[in-house]
């Protein structure tokens, strides 16, 4: 061609090379630790193939629609052409294409199903996982709907929200229903005990009608919410602090003439990510509310929500790690750098399986969490595992949500500057990940949520914690591949329990300086040992006994080594706040 006269990049000629871009594929049939920890748990054929099936349409069809959601976001009508307030969320055909999707494939419903005994929250998490990253987020509302559902349940089915419960749960398109949670006012999202102004005024039929305002309000299209309100007495009066909240089921309806009954939606946020799903500021004036709790129980009966949110927000963390990983690796094998394949330059692939590590500690986790909350919800939980769902929920929460952040990032450089490109879908995983840290419980919050649990059990939650951690390791103790690893757990655990102890002395100040680095400690050294019975089971393979290594060889108990520091005592606070406002 160079004889014929051909000159490659001239006039409207762009070159001849073009990249391969990174394939989705079945993201169940793709996922060997997925496929091993239900060969494991949950050998159901019924289970595998759906999973097979729905995994398919995901790489097919669904992730299409996941993507939509994100180029077509929702928006806000406040007005119809002739100047009537209507306050239309509009949302895209792929946002209401996933709610069907959704009821359809008993996202929400299998957990409550219970087809698969103890064992149904697992089923149900791992269809999550496989969709969530498709989901354009869609994964948002059903957490919020599953958690409802939760609530509605644990307080006994109240006939005023039996039918919403029959909604929230069912597989009808039609007749499906999603929740919100409504908790954040202006003044407090994480201190929603001072924060909260929203008031509720008593009706001479038993409900009340609400007026306050609602400062975040996640995937606002919902069709009804759980919210925190102060319950008004005879006299108008209302007590402050979280002792003055109550929880409260509300409809989000329309009159005759198409208006929202008390609700007027102020504006919808513009979001670093998550801009699929709308995100609304909600004036409440008069909307029809019933009160569900005990007057000033709100905060301790949205917990049961809270309890199920956070797990979703962790299954979504996980799922965005294995999904960067699943299309850096198959990228890998596509691009050509410096005479040969990603795969074969060997730093690359370390910086994979660095990820791939990441990764497999934080599923075990979750599935470790799904599988408690299936115990305790089939009546089969001792208190030891009453225990564990209590404390790992906010530890696995805020530890897969930073890591989510870091692995994602990781992933993006993978990709070299196509994962910074707006089109390729990949920037838009690194945004939506960074609010995984934020909602349902920051993790300083939840860092103070782990105290919280400790005292509340007068110390049981850690015993329970070391004690089962205890009985993984010895269930490993005769497997010479994992001694090193083994070792490094076991001594992180006898490091943690003195810690543990020196620091129920020092007081409360000292506990919450550590609170942060103590729920890491506990996160690393759980996955650890799980890690480590995984690589156990009969039909591990080698690739499973390598990543509980390679996990273990990081710093398992940070609590102890930044202890040595003399960081949690007194004397740091005052030199911590003197750096900073230098
Ligand atoms: O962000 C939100 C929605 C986002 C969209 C959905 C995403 C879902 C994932 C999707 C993935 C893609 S909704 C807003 C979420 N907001 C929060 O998470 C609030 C964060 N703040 C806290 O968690 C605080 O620690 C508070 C609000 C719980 C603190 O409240 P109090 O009242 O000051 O705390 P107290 O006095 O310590 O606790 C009051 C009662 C106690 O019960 P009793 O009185 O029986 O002892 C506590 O034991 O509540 C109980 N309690 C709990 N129980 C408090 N926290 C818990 C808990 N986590 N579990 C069980
Ligand atoms: P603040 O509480 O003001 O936190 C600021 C900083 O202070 C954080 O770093 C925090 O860790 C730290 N901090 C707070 N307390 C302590 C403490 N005691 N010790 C040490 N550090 C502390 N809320 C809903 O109710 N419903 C929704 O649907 C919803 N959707 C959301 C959607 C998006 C996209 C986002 C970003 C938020 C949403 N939220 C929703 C709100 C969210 O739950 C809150 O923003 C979150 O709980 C934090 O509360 P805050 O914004 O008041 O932050």
């Amino acid at each position: 061609e160079a004889a014929a006269g051909y000159l490659p990049f001239s006039r409207a000629r762009i070159g001849p090379f073009f990249q391969d871009q990174p394939v989705l594929k079945n993201p169940f049939l793709e996922d060997a630790l997925l496929k091993g920890y239900l060969r494991r748990h949950l050998p159901e054929e019924a289970v595998f193939s759906d999973l097979s099936a729905f995994g398919e349409r995901l790489a097919k069809e669904v992730d299409t629609w996941g993507r939509e959601c994100e180029v077509n976001p929702p928006r806000l009508v406040h007005f119809d052409p002739w100047g009537r307030r209507v306050d239309h969320i509009v949302t895209s055909e792929a946002w209401k294409r996933m709610k069907d999707l959704s009821a359809r494939e008993g996202l929400v419903a299998i957990g409550y199903e219970k087809l698969f005994g103890e064992w149904s929250r697992v089923y149900q998490m791992s269809k999550l996982y496989i969709y969530s990253p498709s989901s354009g987020l869609y994964s948002c509302p059903l957490a919020m709907t599953d958690g409802a559902a939760k609530v509605i349940q644990s307080i006994g089915l109240p006939p005023v929200c039996e039918e919403a419960f029959g909604r929230l749960t069912s597989r009808q398109p039609e007749r499906f229903w999603t929740s919100g949670q409504w908790m954040t006012e202006r003044q407090g999202g994480s201190d929603v005990g001072s924060g909260t102004e929203t008031v509720a005024v008593p009706q001479t039929d038993g409900s009340y009608k609400l007026h306050g305002f609602k400062w975040f309000t996640s995937a606002t299209d919902a069709n009804m919410s759980l919210t925190l309100a102060r319950a008004q007495d005879s006299r108008g009066a209302t007590t402050p602090g979280s002792k003055g909240l109550s929880l409260f089921y509300a409809e989000v309806s329309r009159d005759e003439d198409g208006l929202l009954r008390g609700i007027e939606v102020q504006r919808l946020k513009e979001k670093l990510g998550t801009r699929q799903m709308p995100t609304a500021e909600l004036l409440l004036d008069g909307l029809p509310a019933h009160r569900l709790s005990e007057e000033g129980r709100g905060v301790a009966s949205i917990a049961n929500m809270l309890t199920i949110t956070r797990i979703h927000n962790s299954v979504s963390a996980v799922a965005g790690m294995r999904r960067v990983v699943l299309l850096a690796r198959d990228y890998a094998t596509r691009r050509t750098v410096f005479g040969k394949l990603l795969k074969d330059h060997p730093l690359h692939v370390q910086t994979l399986a660095r990820m791939e590590v990441e990764t497999r500690g934080a599923f075990l986790l979750v599935m470790e969490l799904c599988r408690l909350l299936g115990r305790e919800e089939s009546g089969l939980a001792s208190q030891l595992d009453a225990h564990l769902l209590r404390l790992l929920t906010p530890v696995v929460k805020l530890y897969t949500g930073k890591q989510a952040v870091a692995v994602i990032s990781e992933g993006l450089e993978s990709f070299g500057g196509q994962g910074y490109i707006e089109d390729t879908g990949l920037p838009g995983m690194l945004r939506d990940a960074q609010v995984l840290s934020i909602w349902e419980g920051t993790t300083n919050v939840l860092s103070l949520d782990v105290l919280r649990c400790v005292a509340r059990s007068s110390g049981m939650v850690l015993h329970a914690y070391f004690t089962h951690v205890k009985s993984l390791l010895a269930g490993a103790s005769s497997v010479s591949s994992l001694t090193p690893a083994v070792k490094a757990v076991g001594g992180a655990l006898s490091e943690l329990e003195e810690f543990v102890q020196v620091a129920a002395s020092k007081g409360p100040n000292y506990l919450e300086l550590a609170s942060r680095d103590l729920a890491y400690s506990l996160a690393r050294i759980y996955a650890g040992a799980l890690l480590i019975d995984h690589a156990c089971w009969k039909e591990a393979s080698p690739h499973d006994t390598y990543a509980a290594l390679r996990w273990c060889e990081q710093d398992l108990c940070l609590v102890v080594t930044k202890q040595k520091s003399g960081c949690y005592e007194s004397s740091t606070a005052p030199l911590d706040s003197g750096l900073v406002y230098e």
